[in-house]
């Protein structure tokens, strides 16, 4: 039987293991991408484990998320990371130069290659035919310091896709519509590969805009082919030679079936505060929006700026909407320069940032309260964009430069009624304006370089063990679907705590509760520690390690869930919090906020994959309860030691 694609890729990095679906693999890493606002934390990792010298063909430091400086603290980590970039050799992409993913697959991607990165939309790289993986900073750290990178082997969905797409219709919308089927909860376990004679019709930076949301889905990767298209694009960055060609065989099965057929898509939205929660945009035209906001990783290539700005050339936005444009990289503004994108959207009424992720981070342009913003970002989840009662709606540059020209909801294809306008036509060019001078190279000699940390930055502390017995309260009961901003917020008030882990942590499970961190401080004092107990896909979103490690720093000894998403069950152990899931998931019910529950015999019992009791303590009466881990044979032995670190200085003295 012959391969698929992902198949191809996962065979030719396989290190340990086997692919069948469920097991842990180990996989070679070829390349390492980090952004400042993980990066932080993975550099001082990646100290604390004493490393020398990066041991992967290309790791890069990417500075897109913490740009704002409105005091020294994001400048000093552009510094530390600056240092810490050319102390372990690192490239250093310096900020303002854009956005790691698109910048990533302009200059570095390489189709066959695999990638991990401290973002979960590292997965955008897939578009280029490699096996690109979002994850927490310390496999990013370990995969730098030359280690495998481990996973539970994925099922594979082969989407079939066939057609063309409308017009009105672009990209963004084929990802919509992957979300409105499966939710953010479909993808897990999964990779999703795309394959069939509608990819001819789909560039490489389309593929981008599709495998990057894939996150969204909860996928652990997507995988595109590495055809004629991702030739073009990479001759387009003059990168021909680093192109091969990657295809499924005929014969080559997938796990899972799904079949897209362009012809048949409709402009999509994703309504607050969800990116799975989609419906047709016709569904919710007419409303009135304060914003509408273009770009980020979600949509970073020319022809998505370009065609909103041939939306709206010659004509103003709505006195009502702030008309933001997120460009992605210094590229593609010399570009739109260049073919006049630029001037068609400022005319227009447009506000210009730097490159970098912006809002999608919530690091500014905050809508006002109560009102609608659309943006053709990756996530809406609640009270990211910095305003308490946002309303981010999820959609294609085509519907948010139209809604943009209307200040409602609008449908694009009514743009042909409303504006006698027909739908512009994108010629992909193949010269493009390439930009790398703000790529700093990793010195031949990198010994000799220090660290240069601001007041700050603090180090990583010890990680302890995980005791034998505990007793310790339920601190938080939350639902399904908990997302890691949930956990530990995004934003400007935020973002600039993400290399001081005593101040970050002050901000844990504030979304949901506002006393936590009193309370865990509280516990962590009286009784050594809590829990908390969730719903299913508990942590789903960002890779942000953060939303473990402050929850540890607090104490936290286990989580009680459903089920996980995979990037946060990774974080959890590779932090020494115990990932427990319910052996009956109707045992949810019994356990409530504030009780006090009871281990015995943990280490064992975790050790030797025994049931592990949880003894519920309540004034009726005791309650036990079964519950289970899945972590493999290496995970166990790196959670007993309190986390990767622990483990990775003992096995290599370091
Ligand atoms: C996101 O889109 O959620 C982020 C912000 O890029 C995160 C990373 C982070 O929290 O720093 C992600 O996707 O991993």
């Amino acid at each position: 039987m012959g391969l698929n694609v992902t198949q191809k890729l996962i065979k030719e990095h396989l290190i340990e293991g086997e692919m069948t679906p469920g097991k842990e693999i180990g996989l070679k890493i070829d390349q390492a991408l980090l952004q400042d606002a993980t990066g932080t934390l993975v550099q001082l990792e990646l100290e604390a484990m004493k490393l020398d010298r990066a041991k992967t063909e290309v790791a890069v430091q990417y500075v897109d998320h913490n740009l704002l400086q409105t005091d020294f603290k994001n400048a000093d980590d552009h510094v530390f990371l600056h240092s810490a970039a050319q102390r372990f050799g690192l490239w250093f992409s310096r900020p303002g130069n854009g956005v790691s993913h698109p910048v990533h697959m302009e200059r570095f991607g390489k189709p066959g290659k695999t990638l991990v990165g401290s973002d979960s939309h590292s997965c955008a790289a897939g578009s280029l035919g490699m096996l690109a993986i979002g994850t927490g900073g310390l496999d990013v750290a370990a995969a730098i310091a030359g280690q495998p990178y481990f996973v539970k082997m994925p099922k594979i969905m082969g989407v079939k896709v066939t057609g063309k797409l409308p017009d009105w219709v672009s990209a963004k919308d084929v990802i919509l519509e992957m979300l409105r089927r499966h939710d953010v909860k479909g993808g897990v376990g999964k990779i999703i590969e795309y394959y069939g004679e509608g990819l001819k019709h789909l560039s490489a930076m389309d593929r981008h805009v599709i495998a990057n949301m894939g996150a969204e889905l909860g996928a652990t990767t997507t995988v595109f082919p590495s055809d004629i298209e991702t030739k073009r694009f990479l001759k387009s960055q003059e990168r021909e030679d680093d192109w091969r060609e990657i295809i499924a065989d005929d014969d080559c099965e997938y796990d899972l079936h799904e079949e897209i057929v362009l012809d048949e898509l409709v402009p999509l939205i994703a309504l607050p505060t969800s990116p799975g929660n989609v419906v047709p945009v016709s569904e919710v035209a007419g409303k009135k929006i304060s914003q509408v906001v273009i770009g980020s990783s979600a949509n970073p290539g020319l022809r998505d700026f370009w065609i909103a700005g041939a939306i709206v050339k010659g004509k103003a936005t709505d006195e009502d909407v702030s008309f933001d444009i997120n460009p992605t990289s210094r590229q593609i503004i010399q570009n739109m320069i260049d073919n006049k994108t630029f001037g068609n959207l400022i005319t227009a009424g447009a506000r210009f940032h730097q490159s970098g992720c912006m809002g999608c981070i919530g690091m500014g342009q905050a809508p006002a309260s109560g009102t609608i913003s659309l943006r053709t970002m990756p996530r809406n989840f609640p009270d990211r964009s910095g305003t308490k009662d946002d309303q981010v709606h999820l959609c294609s540059p085509e519907t948010a430069a139209a809604s943009a020209l209307t200040g409602k909801i609008t449908d694009p294809r009514d743009l042909e009624k409303l504006y006698d306008m027909k739908y512009p036509k994108w010629t992909p060019r193949e010269l493009h304006i390439i930009n790398t001078d703000m790529l700093v190279a990793p010195p031949e000699d990198t010994s000799k370089i220090e660290l240069k940390k601001g007041p700050n930055i603090a180090s990583i502390p010890h990680i302890q063990d995980l005791q034998d017995s505990y007793s310790v309260p339920v601190q938080l009961k939350m639902g399904d679907n908990v997302s890691t901003d949930e956990i530990l917020k995004a934003g400007a008030e935020v973002l600039p705590f993400r290399s001081n882990l005593p101040e970050i942590s002050k901000y844990s499970y504030t979304v949901i509760d506002p006393t936590f961190y009193d309370r865990a401080m509280k516990s962590k004092d009286q009784y050594g520690g809590h829990i908390v107990v969730a719903g299913g896909n508990y942590a789903q979103g960002s890779s942000r390690e953060h939303a473990a490690l402050a929850p540890k720093y607090l104490g936290q000894v286990a989580v009680l869930a459903k089920s996980y998403a995979r990037i946060a069950w990774q974080n959890l152990v590779n932090f020494g919090i115990l990932p427990l899931e319910f052996e009956n998931n109707d045992d949810y019910e019994k356990i409530e906020q504030g009780d006090m529950i009871q281990f015995k015999n943990l280490r064992e019992d975790v050790e030797n994959r025994n049931t592990i009791t949880v003894t519920i303590k309540k004034e009726s009466g005791n309650i036990e309860i079964p519950t289970k881990h899945s972590m493999s044979d290496r995970q166990i032995r790196v959670l007993l030691k309190g986390g990767i670190i622990n483990d990775f200085k003992e096995r290599l003295g370091a």
